[in-house]
Parts: C-alpha cells; sequence; structure tokens
C-alpha cells in the first residue's frame, strides 16, 4: 500500500489503486484497449480466488476473444479451448478433479452466440461449477460484430444503424434462461461501470465460489463491461453507455441465490 501524504489529513494512508497489483496478477500490461472494462473483471476474480485461498485448486477454461489475455498475467491454471466449448470442458476437469475450484471466463459471443448449448446444458446437469460471462454486446477480439447479447438499438460492426428485431432479433438473456433450470443454485448479473457495481459483482463472484466449494450446484456470474471501442463511444463515455443502454435488458442483481 502506497502512503500518500496530504495537508488535510497527513497520517491516512490510501491505496493508489490503478498502479497496485492484484493478487495472482504477474504484470500490469493487459493489451487491451483504454477503458476496457475486462480488465477490471478480472481483477475481481484474481482477488476473490486469493481471498478464498483457492490459488492451487482453481482451474480455468476460456474460450476466445479479449477477455482470454487473462492468461498471460495471471498465476492461475487455464485451459483454453474451441469457441463456446468451456462449461463442456469445465464439467470433464471438475469430474476427474472434484477438489478443484473450476471456472469458466467466457465473452458473451462465446457463451451467448457460439455456445449457448453448452451452458444451458451444464446448468441442467447441474455441475458443480462456476460460469463466468463477461458481456460487453459485442465480438470485441474480431472487431465489434454483433452476439446474441447486443441489445436493442446498439450500435455495432455489424448492425451499423443499430440493433433492429425486425432483421436481427432480439438479445438472449443468458442469466435469466439459466436461473430457470433446476440444476443452477446461484446467477448473478453484475457490472464493472462504476465502485458499487463492483463491489458488488465481487461479492457475487465470492458467493459462486463458496457455493461450488461447498458442493452445490451450477453457479452462473455475468458481468457487463465496457467496450468503448466496440460500441463507437469516447473512452470516458463507457460507465455511462453500459448503464443507459445495458441495463435496462439486463438489469443487475442476484437472480437466484441458495
Ligand atoms: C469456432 C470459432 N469461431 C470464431 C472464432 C473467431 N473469434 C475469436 S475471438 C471472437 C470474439 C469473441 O467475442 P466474445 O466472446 O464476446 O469476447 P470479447 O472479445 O468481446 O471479450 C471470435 C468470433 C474462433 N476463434 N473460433
Ligand atoms: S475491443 Fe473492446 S473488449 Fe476488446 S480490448 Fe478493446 S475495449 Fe476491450
Ligand atoms: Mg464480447
Amino acid at each position: 500500500m502506497t502512503h500518500i501524504p496530504t495537508d488535510s489529513a497527513p497520517d491516512i494512508p490510501a491505496a493508489k489503486v490503478a498502479s497496485s497489483s492484484a493478487p495472482l496478477q504477474l504484470s500490469e500490461e493487459h493489451h487491451l484497449c483504454p477503458g476496457c472494462g475486462h480488465p477490471v473483471a478480472w481483477r475481481l476474480l484474481l482477488e476473490v480466488i486469493s481471498e478464498l485461498e483457492l490459488e492451487r485448486r482453481a482451474i480455468g477454461v476460456v474460450g476466445h476473444g479479449c477477455y482470454t489475455n487473462i492468461v498471460r498475467l495471471a498465476d492461475v491454471d487455464f485451459l483454453q479451448c474451441l469457441h463456446g466449448r468451456a462449461p463442456a470442458v469445465a464439467t470433464g476437469v471438475k469430474r476427474v478433479q472434484p477438489q478443484a475450484a473450476v471456472f469458466t471466463l467466457q465473452g458473451d459471443g462465446d457463451m451467448a452466440s457460439e455456445g449457448l448449448q453448452e451452458v444451458l446444458h451444464a446448468a441442467g446437469r447441474g455441475e458443480r461449477i462456476t460460469c463466468i460471462m463477461l458481456n460487453n454486446g459485442v465480438f470485441g477480439d474480431t472487431g465489434g460484430q454483433m452476439t446474441a447479447a447486443t441489445v436493442v438499438g446498439q450500435r455495432t460492426k455489424t448492425s451499423l444503424d443499430g440493433r433492429d428485431p425486425a432483421s436481427h432479433g432480439h438479445p438472449i438473456p443468458v442469466a435469466d434462461l439459466v436461473a430457470r433450470l433446476p440444476g443452477s443454485v446461484y446467477v448473478a448479473r453484475g457490472a464493472v461501470n462504476n465502485a458499487g457495481s463492483i463491489a458488488r459483482t465481487k461479492r457475487y463472484l465470492r458467493r459462486a465460489f463458496e457455493l461450488q466449494m461447498e458442493g452445490a450446484g451450477f453457479g452462473l456470474v455475468e458481468v457487463l463491461t465496457m467496450c468503448p471501442t466496440g460500441w463507437f463511444v469516447a473512452t470516458p463515455e463507457g460507465p455511462d453507455y453500459l448503464e443507459d443502454r445495458f441495463e435496462p435488458t439486463f438489469p443487475v442483481g442476484e437472480l437466484k441465490t441458495a
């Protein structure tokens, strides 16, 4: 922790948040765009793994996307699999390593578009894994195309005039679908666009991992993250855009608790 002296409160220590590494973080260079929300979500994940003392038991499974950069800077074991198939691969990992803390880290393109059946079937089976979807409403890594989670009216590379239900269909609320399945025990949707949401999202992630380690069923935490590049908005406008455009379609909060 850095001590920053001030005239008014010379003895109050303050953390220089922007430059302090999370536990298990090997590098501060993430190579993502300025204003990208994914690194904030990564940090929460690493803090929770560390605080629950799961460092040596955590096994992550990622698909493909900007979010997969976490594997290069986190001191956690990861597997990478075919786009969208992480819940199926994580199922196998958990069944052969039942004491492990097994989680998937996926994007909305990965989970909602490419691999929707995988997450629904894993939840339906009640697999004792934790799935995490970082939802920015675009296939960020490939240039910002529309996904199944793109909200109505949202501009993307493949919906330049905004998503129109008449031609593009409606967004699919993955968390709501999973919450309906008897095999899921915990479902929550958080966001990383302001301090309050970040704190709540960390509690959701922590609860999901706690339940997994208690042997409960399937857990899903969706995290709304900023993608100013894919949204065609200025970097500082990302957090407000998330709140104004995404949260009406994807309200944050716990959808299902054990
Ligand atoms: C089977 C398959 N289809 C498509 C791709 C190309 N691809 C790689 S990353 C990516 C975008 C991922 O988007 P998302 O999961 O939302 O993550 P983000 O980049 O937004 O973090 C795509 C389509 C691929 N690697 N494999
Ligand atoms: S394209 Fe979007 S998701 Fe990818 S690094 Fe840039 S801001 Fe982040
Ligand atoms: Mg995405």
